[in-house]
Protein backbone atom coordinates (compact mmCIF):
# COMPACT_ATOMS: atom_id res chain seq x y z
CA UNK A 1 0.00 0.00 0.00
CA UNK A 2 1.17 3.60 -1.41
CA UNK A 3 0.92 6.28 1.65
CA UNK A 4 -1.64 7.56 -0.41
CA UNK A 5 -3.80 4.49 -0.61
CA UNK A 6 -3.46 4.19 3.57
CA UNK A 7 -4.64 7.34 3.85
CA UNK A 8 -7.68 6.75 1.13
CA UNK A 9 -8.61 3.42 3.41
CA UNK A 10 -8.92 5.94 6.59
CA UNK A 11 -11.21 8.40 5.08
CA UNK A 12 -14.70 8.89 4.56
CA UNK A 13 -16.59 9.20 1.50
CA UNK A 14 -17.66 12.55 0.60
CA UNK A 15 -21.54 12.58 1.71
CA UNK A 16 -24.87 15.03 2.85
CA UNK A 17 -23.60 14.35 6.35
CA UNK A 18 -19.14 14.90 6.21
CA UNK A 19 -20.28 17.80 3.43
CA UNK A 20 -20.44 20.11 6.50
CA UNK A 21 -17.11 19.93 8.30
CA UNK A 22 -15.51 20.50 4.82
CA UNK A 23 -12.40 23.41 5.43
CA UNK A 24 -13.90 26.64 4.71
CA UNK A 25 -11.82 27.02 2.04
CA UNK A 26 -13.92 24.17 0.06
CA UNK A 27 -17.01 25.84 -1.72
CA UNK A 28 -20.02 23.58 -0.57
CA UNK A 29 -24.09 23.69 -0.91
CA UNK A 30 -25.26 26.53 1.25
CA UNK A 31 -28.89 25.37 0.27
CA UNK A 32 -31.05 22.80 2.12
CA UNK A 33 -30.76 19.94 -0.43
CA UNK A 34 -34.03 18.12 1.26
CA UNK A 35 -36.05 20.93 -0.48
CA UNK A 36 -34.82 21.33 -3.60
CA UNK A 37 -37.42 19.48 -6.03
CA UNK A 38 -36.09 17.86 -9.38
CA UNK A 39 -37.31 20.20 -12.62
CA UNK A 40 -34.71 18.84 -14.59
CA UNK A 41 -34.04 16.12 -15.92
CA UNK A 42 -30.50 15.41 -17.50
CA UNK A 43 -29.59 12.38 -19.85
CA UNK A 44 -26.11 11.89 -20.31
CA UNK A 45 -24.44 12.79 -16.78
CA UNK A 46 -20.72 13.19 -18.52
CA UNK A 47 -18.03 15.28 -17.06
CA UNK A 48 -19.10 18.34 -19.27
CA UNK A 49 -22.49 17.94 -17.56
CA UNK A 50 -21.26 18.00 -14.28
CA UNK A 51 -18.72 21.28 -14.97
CA UNK A 52 -21.23 23.19 -16.72
CA UNK A 53 -25.04 23.10 -16.57
CA UNK A 54 -24.64 21.62 -13.26
CA UNK A 55 -22.07 23.75 -11.54
CA UNK A 56 -25.06 26.68 -13.12
CA UNK A 57 -27.59 25.40 -11.12
CA UNK A 58 -25.56 24.61 -8.18
CA UNK A 59 -24.56 28.38 -8.50
CA UNK A 60 -28.50 29.30 -8.36
CA UNK A 61 -29.70 27.04 -6.09
CA UNK A 62 -27.44 29.47 -3.30
CA UNK A 63 -30.53 31.89 -4.22
CA UNK A 64 -33.08 31.75 -2.54
CA UNK A 65 -36.76 31.13 -4.32
CA UNK A 66 -35.11 28.65 -6.79
CA UNK A 67 -35.20 24.86 -5.17
CA UNK A 68 -38.07 23.81 -8.20
CA UNK A 69 -35.03 23.54 -10.29
CA UNK A 70 -32.67 21.04 -9.05
CA UNK A 71 -31.37 18.17 -11.41
CA UNK A 72 -32.36 14.07 -12.07
CA UNK A 73 -29.42 12.66 -13.17
CA UNK A 74 -30.31 9.83 -15.86
CA UNK A 75 -27.84 7.54 -17.11
CA UNK A 76 -29.08 5.42 -20.18
CA UNK A 77 -25.76 3.25 -20.94
CA UNK A 78 -24.28 0.47 -19.62
CA UNK A 79 -21.03 2.41 -18.85
CA UNK A 80 -22.92 4.56 -16.88
CA UNK A 81 -23.28 1.73 -14.09
CA UNK A 82 -20.09 2.69 -12.04
CA UNK A 83 -20.92 6.33 -11.84
CA UNK A 84 -24.62 5.24 -10.24
CA UNK A 85 -22.63 3.14 -7.93
CA UNK A 86 -20.54 6.16 -7.28
CA UNK A 87 -23.54 9.43 -6.63
CA UNK A 88 -25.06 6.47 -4.67
CA UNK A 89 -22.58 6.26 -1.93
CA UNK A 90 -21.97 10.23 -1.96
CA UNK A 91 -25.91 11.34 -1.63
CA UNK A 92 -25.13 12.49 -5.11
CA UNK A 93 -22.42 15.22 -4.37
CA UNK A 94 -19.38 15.58 -6.28
CA UNK A 95 -16.20 18.07 -6.60
CA UNK A 96 -15.68 19.98 -9.05
CA UNK A 97 -11.82 21.06 -8.61
CA UNK A 98 -11.12 24.60 -10.85
CA UNK A 99 -7.39 24.60 -12.28
CA UNK A 100 -6.47 28.18 -13.33
CA UNK A 101 -3.42 29.12 -15.56
CA UNK A 102 -1.52 30.13 -12.93
CA UNK A 103 -1.62 27.08 -10.77
CA UNK A 104 -4.78 28.82 -8.60
CA UNK A 105 -6.98 26.01 -7.72
CA UNK A 106 -10.45 26.40 -5.98
CA UNK A 107 -12.73 23.58 -5.09
CA UNK A 108 -16.83 24.05 -5.83
CA UNK A 109 -19.04 20.75 -3.66
CA UNK A 110 -21.86 20.40 -6.59
CA UNK A 111 -25.04 19.29 -4.43
CA UNK A 112 -27.62 20.40 -7.85
CA UNK A 113 -27.75 16.63 -8.61
CA UNK A 114 -30.68 15.42 -5.88
CA UNK A 115 -31.54 11.66 -7.73
CA UNK A 116 -29.65 10.09 -10.10
CA UNK A 117 -31.60 7.47 -12.24
CA UNK A 118 -30.11 4.54 -14.19
CA UNK A 119 -32.20 3.70 -16.63
CA UNK A 120 -31.18 -0.12 -16.96
CA UNK A 121 -32.10 -0.44 -13.57
CA UNK A 122 -35.45 0.54 -14.51
CA UNK A 123 -36.81 2.23 -17.38
CA UNK A 124 -40.28 2.88 -15.87
CA UNK A 125 -39.07 4.69 -13.56
CA UNK A 126 -36.78 7.32 -15.78
CA UNK A 127 -40.20 7.33 -17.75
CA UNK A 128 -42.40 8.18 -15.18
CA UNK A 129 -39.64 10.92 -13.64
CA UNK A 130 -39.72 12.63 -16.89
CA UNK A 131 -43.52 12.60 -17.27
CA UNK A 132 -43.91 13.91 -13.50
CA UNK A 133 -45.60 17.53 -12.98
CA UNK A 134 -42.32 18.63 -11.85
CA UNK A 135 -40.10 18.16 -14.42
CA UNK A 136 -40.02 21.28 -16.78
CA UNK A 137 -37.10 20.61 -19.24
CA UNK A 138 -35.50 17.72 -19.92
CA UNK A 139 -31.95 18.29 -21.14
CA UNK A 140 -29.60 16.40 -23.08
CA UNK A 141 -25.15 15.93 -23.10
CA UNK A 142 -25.93 13.21 -25.50
CA UNK A 143 -22.68 14.03 -27.44
CA UNK A 144 -22.62 14.50 -31.15
CA UNK A 145 -23.18 11.25 -32.33
CA UNK A 146 -25.97 10.70 -30.30
CA UNK A 147 -28.75 12.67 -31.71
CA UNK A 148 -28.35 10.07 -35.12
CA UNK A 149 -28.21 11.60 -38.01
CA UNK A 150 -26.66 11.03 -41.18
CA UNK A 151 -23.34 13.77 -40.77
CA UNK A 152 -23.18 14.97 -44.17
CA UNK A 153 -27.08 14.79 -44.98
CA UNK A 154 -28.15 16.00 -41.69
CA UNK A 155 -31.02 13.60 -42.01
CA UNK A 156 -32.33 11.20 -39.56
CA UNK A 157 -30.58 7.64 -39.26
CA UNK A 158 -33.24 4.66 -38.76
CA UNK A 159 -31.35 1.97 -39.90
CA UNK A 160 -29.74 2.21 -36.46
CA UNK A 161 -30.76 -0.95 -34.89
CA UNK A 162 -31.49 0.76 -31.36
CA UNK A 163 -33.63 3.22 -32.95
CA UNK A 164 -35.48 0.44 -35.27
CA UNK A 165 -36.19 -1.52 -31.76
CA UNK A 166 -37.05 1.81 -30.63
CA UNK A 167 -39.84 2.48 -32.37
CA UNK A 168 -40.95 -0.89 -32.84
CA UNK A 169 -40.93 -0.56 -28.62
CA UNK A 170 -42.18 2.30 -27.28
CA UNK A 171 -42.60 0.92 -23.86
CA UNK A 172 -38.79 -0.45 -23.64
CA UNK A 173 -36.80 2.22 -24.84
CA UNK A 174 -32.91 2.25 -25.43
CA UNK A 175 -32.07 5.82 -27.10
CA UNK A 176 -32.64 8.75 -25.36
CA UNK A 177 -35.23 9.97 -28.39
CA UNK A 178 -37.68 6.51 -27.27
CA UNK A 179 -37.21 7.68 -23.69
CA UNK A 180 -38.71 11.07 -24.56
CA UNK A 181 -41.25 10.27 -26.52
CA UNK A 182 -42.49 7.60 -23.79
CA UNK A 183 -42.55 10.25 -21.21
CA UNK A 184 -44.18 13.00 -23.43
CA UNK A 185 -47.01 10.63 -24.84
CA UNK A 186 -47.81 10.10 -20.66
CA UNK A 187 -47.85 13.46 -20.78
CA UNK A 188 -50.04 14.52 -23.60
CA UNK A 189 -52.57 11.83 -22.29
CA UNK A 190 -52.33 13.31 -18.50
CA UNK A 191 -52.62 16.33 -19.84
CA UNK A 192 -49.77 18.18 -18.19
CA UNK A 193 -47.77 21.12 -20.26
CA UNK A 194 -45.01 19.40 -22.37
CA UNK A 195 -41.55 19.76 -20.87
CA UNK A 196 -38.48 21.88 -22.78
CA UNK A 197 -36.14 19.63 -24.44
CA UNK A 198 -32.80 21.44 -24.06
CA UNK A 199 -29.72 19.91 -26.08
CA UNK A 200 -26.28 21.11 -24.41
CA UNK A 201 -24.25 19.71 -27.12
CA UNK A 202 -21.68 20.80 -29.58
CA UNK A 203 -24.36 21.15 -32.34
CA UNK A 204 -24.83 24.02 -34.63
CA UNK A 205 -28.41 24.92 -33.96
CA UNK A 206 -28.59 22.08 -31.09
CA UNK A 207 -32.30 22.97 -30.85
CA UNK A 208 -33.12 22.89 -34.02
CA UNK A 209 -31.33 19.72 -34.95
CA UNK A 210 -33.11 18.04 -31.55
CA UNK A 211 -36.20 18.91 -32.60
CA UNK A 212 -35.48 17.42 -36.25
CA UNK A 213 -34.16 14.44 -35.01
CA UNK A 214 -37.11 14.10 -32.26
CA UNK A 215 -39.90 14.42 -34.75
CA UNK A 216 -38.17 11.92 -37.48
CA UNK A 217 -39.04 9.76 -34.52
CA UNK A 218 -41.62 10.41 -33.26
CA UNK A 219 -43.71 10.73 -36.68
CA UNK A 220 -42.47 6.64 -37.37
CA UNK A 221 -43.81 5.86 -33.94
CA UNK A 222 -46.79 7.75 -33.12
CA UNK A 223 -48.40 10.77 -35.89
CA UNK A 224 -50.13 12.17 -33.35
CA UNK A 225 -47.62 11.94 -30.67
CA UNK A 226 -45.46 14.05 -33.36
CA UNK A 227 -47.88 16.34 -33.85
CA UNK A 228 -48.92 17.21 -30.49
CA UNK A 229 -44.62 17.42 -29.69
CA UNK A 230 -44.54 20.05 -32.59
CA UNK A 231 -47.20 22.52 -31.64
CA UNK A 232 -45.98 21.90 -27.75
CA UNK A 233 -42.44 21.22 -27.38
CA UNK A 234 -40.02 23.78 -26.78
CA UNK A 235 -36.11 23.28 -27.79
CA UNK A 236 -33.78 25.95 -27.19
CA UNK A 237 -30.73 26.40 -29.41
CA UNK A 238 -28.29 26.97 -27.49
CA UNK A 239 -23.94 27.48 -27.08
CA UNK A 240 -21.86 25.71 -24.37
CA UNK A 241 -18.59 25.92 -23.43
CA UNK A 242 -16.17 24.65 -20.40
CA UNK A 243 -13.07 22.33 -21.29
CA UNK A 244 -13.48 19.84 -19.22
CA UNK A 245 -10.75 16.99 -19.26
CA UNK A 246 -11.42 13.43 -18.57
CA UNK A 247 -10.99 12.56 -14.90
CA UNK A 248 -8.11 10.82 -13.86
CA UNK A 249 -6.43 8.74 -10.55
CA UNK A 250 -4.72 12.40 -9.72
CA UNK A 251 -8.31 14.38 -9.82
CA UNK A 252 -9.17 11.32 -6.95
CA UNK A 253 -6.03 11.51 -5.52
CA UNK A 254 -5.94 15.25 -5.08
CA UNK A 255 -9.25 15.59 -3.53
CA UNK A 256 -8.29 13.40 -1.06
CA UNK A 257 -4.88 15.47 0.21
CA UNK A 258 -6.92 18.37 -0.37
CA UNK A 259 -9.99 18.03 1.87
CA UNK A 260 -9.45 14.80 3.48
CA UNK A 261 -12.81 12.83 1.75
CA UNK A 262 -12.95 10.00 -0.75
CA UNK A 263 -14.14 11.60 -3.85
CA UNK A 264 -14.91 8.78 -6.34
CA UNK A 265 -15.70 10.72 -9.17
CA UNK A 266 -14.40 14.45 -9.35
CA UNK A 267 -14.47 17.05 -12.44
CA UNK A 268 -11.54 19.07 -12.92
CA UNK A 269 -12.13 22.34 -15.64
CA UNK A 270 -10.89 25.43 -16.63
CA UNK A 271 -12.02 28.22 -14.46
CA UNK A 272 -13.61 29.99 -17.59
CA UNK A 273 -17.65 28.66 -18.91
CA UNK A 274 -20.30 30.19 -20.85
CA UNK A 275 -23.63 29.07 -22.07
CA UNK A 276 -25.78 31.42 -24.41
CA UNK A 277 -29.46 30.47 -24.01
CA UNK A 278 -32.31 30.90 -26.82
CA UNK A 279 -34.76 32.43 -24.33
CA UNK A 280 -37.65 29.72 -25.74
CA UNK A 281 -38.85 27.38 -23.01
CA UNK A 282 -42.21 25.36 -23.14
CA UNK A 283 -42.79 25.09 -18.92
CA UNK A 284 -40.84 27.93 -17.52
CA UNK A 285 -37.12 27.97 -16.90
CA UNK A 286 -34.64 29.06 -13.91
CA UNK A 287 -33.37 32.38 -13.80
CA UNK A 288 -30.12 31.32 -15.11
CA UNK A 289 -29.21 34.97 -16.17
CA UNK A 290 -28.40 35.55 -12.38
CA UNK A 291 -25.79 33.63 -12.30
CA UNK A 292 -23.81 34.40 -15.95
CA UNK A 293 -25.60 32.74 -18.71
CA UNK A 294 -26.92 34.79 -21.36
CA UNK A 295 -30.21 34.48 -22.66
CA UNK A 296 -30.59 36.09 -26.03
CA UNK A 297 -33.15 36.01 -28.92
CA UNK A 298 -30.90 34.28 -31.25
CA UNK A 299 -27.94 32.19 -30.37
CA UNK A 300 -26.77 31.34 -34.00
CA UNK A 301 -23.54 33.44 -34.41
CA UNK A 302 -21.98 32.38 -31.12
CA UNK A 303 -22.99 28.83 -31.60
CA UNK A 304 -20.85 29.05 -35.38
CA UNK A 305 -17.96 30.96 -33.40
CA UNK A 306 -17.56 28.30 -30.78
CA UNK A 307 -17.67 25.02 -32.67
CA UNK A 308 -15.81 26.60 -35.88
CA UNK A 309 -13.44 28.07 -33.84
CA UNK A 310 -12.90 26.16 -30.38
CA UNK A 311 -13.88 23.10 -31.39
CA UNK A 312 -12.18 23.02 -34.75
CA UNK A 313 -9.17 24.16 -33.23
CA UNK A 314 -9.34 21.47 -30.86
CA UNK A 315 -9.84 18.92 -33.29
CA UNK A 316 -6.95 20.70 -35.87
CA UNK A 317 -4.44 20.16 -32.82
CA UNK A 318 -5.59 16.81 -32.07
CA UNK A 319 -4.97 15.49 -34.90
CA UNK A 320 -1.83 16.92 -36.16
CA UNK A 321 -0.61 16.95 -32.98
CA UNK A 322 -1.70 13.06 -32.25
CA UNK A 323 0.93 12.15 -35.49
CA UNK A 324 3.37 14.09 -33.94
CA UNK A 325 3.33 12.40 -31.05
CA UNK A 326 1.80 14.57 -28.83
CA UNK A 327 -0.52 13.87 -25.83
CA UNK A 328 -2.33 16.84 -24.64
CA UNK A 329 -3.64 19.86 -25.65
CA UNK A 330 -1.36 22.41 -24.05
CA UNK A 331 1.30 20.38 -24.80
CA UNK A 332 0.66 21.14 -29.00
CA UNK A 333 -0.34 24.34 -28.17
CA UNK A 334 3.23 25.34 -26.40
CA UNK A 335 5.01 24.40 -29.87
CA UNK A 336 4.92 27.74 -31.35
CA UNK A 337 4.51 25.65 -34.92
CA UNK A 338 1.31 24.50 -33.69
CA UNK A 339 0.43 27.86 -32.81
CA UNK A 340 1.15 29.59 -35.33
CA UNK A 341 -1.04 27.06 -37.29
CA UNK A 342 -3.57 26.92 -35.35
CA UNK A 343 -4.23 30.78 -35.00
CA UNK A 344 -3.54 31.19 -38.81
CA UNK A 345 -6.47 28.44 -39.30
CA UNK A 346 -8.81 30.38 -37.33
CA UNK A 347 -7.85 33.66 -39.15
CA UNK A 348 -7.80 33.01 -42.87
CA UNK A 349 -10.15 29.94 -43.01
CA UNK A 350 -12.74 30.64 -40.48
CA UNK A 351 -12.94 34.46 -38.74
CA UNK A 352 -14.61 35.65 -42.40
CA UNK A 353 -17.26 32.48 -42.48
CA UNK A 354 -18.41 34.19 -38.95
CA UNK A 355 -21.17 36.68 -37.99
CA UNK A 356 -19.86 40.01 -36.16
CA UNK A 357 -21.55 40.02 -32.66
CA UNK A 358 -22.57 42.32 -30.76
CA UNK A 359 -20.01 42.82 -27.46
CA UNK A 360 -17.54 40.55 -28.57
CA UNK A 361 -14.10 41.16 -30.28
CA UNK A 362 -13.15 38.02 -32.39
CA UNK A 363 -9.44 38.80 -32.31
CA UNK A 364 -9.88 38.55 -28.71
CA UNK A 365 -12.37 36.02 -28.43
CA UNK A 366 -9.43 33.91 -30.53
CA UNK A 367 -6.54 35.30 -28.32
CA UNK A 368 -8.43 34.02 -25.35
CA UNK A 369 -9.16 30.17 -26.99
CA UNK A 370 -4.74 30.17 -27.07
CA UNK A 371 -4.69 30.67 -23.28
CA UNK A 372 -7.36 28.47 -22.52
CA UNK A 373 -5.73 26.07 -24.50
CA UNK A 374 -2.06 26.66 -23.35
CA UNK A 375 -3.35 26.08 -19.67
CA UNK A 376 -0.87 24.12 -18.18
CA UNK A 377 -2.75 22.17 -15.71
CA UNK A 378 -5.54 21.00 -17.94
CA UNK A 379 -4.10 18.09 -19.05
CA UNK A 380 -6.94 17.65 -21.87
CA UNK A 381 -5.80 14.65 -23.76
CA UNK A 382 -5.33 14.36 -27.58
CA UNK A 383 -7.29 11.12 -27.07
CA UNK A 384 -10.58 12.65 -26.03
CA UNK A 385 -10.29 15.87 -28.48
CA UNK A 386 -9.91 12.77 -31.37
CA UNK A 387 -13.01 10.81 -29.69
CA UNK A 388 -15.82 10.49 -32.62
CA UNK A 389 -13.87 12.51 -34.91
CA UNK A 390 -16.58 11.04 -37.32
CA UNK A 391 -19.04 12.83 -35.56
CA UNK A 392 -17.29 15.68 -34.99
CA UNK A 393 -15.32 16.83 -38.19
CA UNK A 394 -18.38 17.05 -40.19
CA UNK A 395 -19.98 20.25 -37.84
CA UNK A 396 -16.67 21.33 -37.02
CA UNK A 397 -14.11 21.73 -39.81
CA UNK A 398 -15.89 20.32 -42.98
CA UNK A 399 -18.45 22.48 -43.26
CA UNK A 400 -15.88 25.39 -42.83
CA UNK A 401 -14.65 23.60 -45.52
CA UNK A 402 -17.44 23.91 -47.81
CA UNK A 403 -18.09 27.50 -47.15
CA UNK A 404 -14.69 28.46 -48.13
CA UNK A 405 -15.35 26.17 -51.41
CA UNK A 406 -18.26 27.92 -52.28
CA UNK A 407 -16.47 31.17 -51.92
CA UNK A 408 -13.73 30.04 -53.91
CA UNK A 409 -11.06 30.20 -50.94
CA UNK A 410 -8.11 28.53 -50.16
CA UNK A 411 -8.36 25.38 -47.46
CA UNK A 412 -5.21 24.14 -47.29
CA UNK A 413 -4.94 24.44 -43.29
CA UNK A 414 -7.93 22.21 -42.90
CA UNK A 415 -7.64 20.16 -46.14
CA UNK A 416 -3.97 19.31 -44.24
CA UNK A 417 -6.09 17.92 -40.91
CA UNK A 418 -8.04 16.07 -42.98
CA UNK A 419 -5.34 14.04 -44.68
CA UNK A 420 -3.69 13.95 -41.23
CA UNK A 421 -7.24 12.03 -39.90
CA UNK A 422 -6.86 9.66 -42.85
CA UNK A 423 -3.52 9.03 -42.04
CA UNK A 424 -4.20 8.72 -38.60
CA UNK A 425 -7.45 6.20 -39.33
CA UNK A 426 -5.09 4.05 -41.63
CA UNK A 427 -1.81 3.58 -39.53
CA UNK A 428 -2.60 3.95 -36.03
CA UNK A 429 0.45 4.89 -34.79
CA UNK A 430 1.91 8.56 -34.61
CA UNK A 431 5.87 9.50 -36.33
CA UNK A 432 7.56 8.08 -33.51
CA UNK A 433 5.67 4.26 -33.75
CA UNK A 434 3.31 4.74 -30.60
CA UNK A 435 0.17 3.30 -30.96
CA UNK A 436 -2.44 5.77 -31.22
CA UNK A 437 -5.47 4.95 -29.06
CA UNK A 438 -8.69 5.67 -31.87
CA UNK A 439 -12.03 5.93 -30.11
CA UNK A 440 -14.78 5.99 -32.79
CA UNK A 441 -17.89 4.32 -33.40
CA UNK A 442 -16.82 4.38 -37.02
CA UNK A 443 -13.36 3.99 -36.84
CA UNK A 444 -13.29 0.66 -38.77
CA UNK A 445 -14.95 2.00 -41.43
CA UNK A 446 -12.59 5.12 -41.39
CA UNK A 447 -9.87 2.66 -41.51
CA UNK A 448 -10.95 0.70 -44.35
CA UNK A 449 -11.47 3.70 -46.54
CA UNK A 450 -8.01 5.13 -45.46
CA UNK A 451 -6.48 1.70 -46.06
CA UNK A 452 -6.93 2.03 -49.62
CA UNK A 453 -5.07 5.22 -49.66
CA UNK A 454 -1.96 3.63 -51.26
CA UNK A 455 -3.94 2.88 -54.33
CA UNK A 456 -6.09 5.52 -54.72
CA UNK A 457 -5.32 8.90 -53.07
CA UNK A 458 -9.08 9.88 -52.60
CA UNK A 459 -10.45 6.90 -51.04
CA UNK A 460 -10.54 8.33 -47.45
CA UNK A 461 -13.05 11.29 -48.58
CA UNK A 462 -14.85 9.16 -50.92
CA UNK A 463 -16.55 7.77 -47.34
CA UNK A 464 -19.68 9.62 -47.89
CA UNK A 465 -21.86 9.85 -45.36
CA UNK A 466 -18.20 12.18 -43.54
CA UNK A 467 -17.75 14.18 -46.18
CA UNK A 468 -20.44 14.47 -48.24
CA UNK A 469 -19.70 16.33 -51.98
CA UNK A 470 -16.23 16.95 -50.83
CA UNK A 471 -14.44 14.25 -53.74
CA UNK A 472 -16.47 16.59 -56.06
CA UNK A 473 -14.57 20.07 -55.78
CA UNK A 474 -11.11 20.02 -57.78
CA UNK A 475 -10.19 23.05 -55.96
CA UNK A 476 -10.20 20.71 -52.88
CA UNK A 477 -9.47 17.53 -54.29
CA UNK A 478 -6.07 19.03 -55.79
CA UNK A 479 -5.10 20.00 -52.26
CA UNK A 480 -6.04 17.04 -50.86
CA UNK A 481 -4.13 14.80 -53.25
CA UNK A 482 -1.43 17.05 -52.74
CA UNK A 483 -1.31 16.86 -48.55
CA UNK A 484 -1.77 13.46 -49.11
CA UNK A 485 1.30 12.53 -51.13
CA UNK A 486 3.40 14.66 -48.92
CA UNK A 487 1.93 12.79 -45.78
CA UNK A 488 2.54 9.28 -46.95
CA UNK A 489 6.03 9.86 -48.09
CA UNK A 490 8.38 7.63 -46.20
CA UNK A 491 10.09 9.58 -43.52
CA UNK A 492 7.13 12.34 -43.63
CA UNK A 493 6.97 15.06 -41.01
CA UNK A 494 4.17 16.61 -39.78
CA UNK A 495 6.10 19.54 -38.69
CA UNK A 496 7.32 20.30 -41.98
CA UNK A 497 3.93 19.54 -43.62
CA UNK A 498 2.43 22.11 -41.72
CA UNK A 499 5.93 24.55 -42.24
CA UNK A 500 5.72 24.23 -45.56
CA UNK A 501 1.65 24.90 -45.83
CA UNK A 502 2.02 28.03 -43.86
CA UNK A 503 4.65 29.41 -45.88
CA UNK A 504 2.57 28.99 -49.14
CA UNK A 505 -0.25 30.50 -46.91
CA UNK A 506 1.80 33.46 -46.54
CA UNK A 507 2.50 34.01 -50.37
C1 LIG B 1 -13.91 19.33 -27.59
C2 LIG B 1 -15.02 19.76 -26.68
O1 LIG B 1 -15.00 17.26 -27.87
C3 LIG B 1 -14.19 18.03 -28.32
O2 LIG B 1 -13.55 17.78 -29.30
O3 LIG B 1 -13.63 20.34 -28.53
O4 LIG B 1 -15.34 18.76 -25.77
C4 LIG B 1 -14.65 21.05 -25.93
O5 LIG B 1 -13.66 20.83 -24.98
C5 LIG B 1 -15.87 21.66 -25.29
O6 LIG B 1 -16.84 21.89 -26.27
C6 LIG B 1 -15.50 22.97 -24.61
O7 LIG B 1 -16.64 23.68 -24.32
Amino acid sequence: MTQLQKVQAQVNDLNQFNVATLPATIDVPTYDRSKVKAGIVHIGVGGFHRAHQAAYINELLKQPGNEQWGICGVGLLEANRGLRDVLQKQDNLYTVTIRHPNGQIDNTVIGSMVEFLFALDDKQAVIEKMAHSDTKIVSLTITEGGYNFHPSTGEFDYTNPDIMHDIANPNDPITAFGYLTAALKQRKEAGLPAFTVQSCDNIQHNGHVTRKMLLAFADKQDVELANWIKQNVAFPNAMVDRITPISKQSDIDYVVQAYGVADGWPITCESFAQWVIEDNFSNGRPNLENVGAQLVKDVTPYEKMKIRLLNAGHSVLGLLGSIHGYSTIDETVSDPLFAKYLRSFMDLEVSHLLEQLDGIDLEQYKDTLLDRFSNPNIKDSLTRICSESSAKLPKFLIASINENLALNRDVSLATLVVAAWCLYSDKGVDEQGQALEIQDVMAKELKQFAQKTANNTLSFIELNSIFGYLPQSQQFVDGYTKAIKALYEPNSKISHLMAATLETKEH
